[in-house]
């Protein structure tokens, strides 16, 4: 049977479920600490990225045993913005923010912050 091909809504990837529940438990803070734990966690040791394979096999280490094949690739594209398949720390850290409104919601300050910083060499 023929997977569908055209890119799915993001919103039925399973794997976002997870991270109100980490945000609860950890704080805001923590929680962008975890998500660099996280990717350190789920990368591929060898190459330094977060690939299908190392997502499927390190994401039970994150409690994350209901993914599906489908939601680790979907994961994996959705996240990658380069075209190189896999993920990078930044990639991986924008798509948990875009996949957590409640995340973004919590790191807003945090992040305009580090914009108005960027900014600054500019103005
Ligand atoms: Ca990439």
């Amino acid at each position: 049977m023929a997977k569908p091909s055209a890119s799915a809504d993001s919103s039925s990837c399973g794997f976002e479920d997870f991270l109100p529940l980490m945000a609860n438990k950890l704080g805001g803070e923590g929680l962008v600490d975890e998500l660099c734990n996280g990717f350190n966690v789920l990368m591929d040791r060898e190459k330094g990225v977060i690939t299908f394979d190392s997502l499927k096999k390190n994401s039970a280490l994150l409690g994350l045993h209901d993914l599906s094949d489908e939601d680790l690739r979907c994961m994996v594209r959705e996240g990658d913005f380069d075209g190189d398949g896999a993920l990078n720390q930044m990639e991986f850290c924008v798509l948990m923010f875009r996949l957590s409104p409640e995340l973004m919601e919590a790191s807003r300050f945090l992040l305009e912050q580090a914009f108005q910083h960027e900014l600054k060499d500019f103005l």
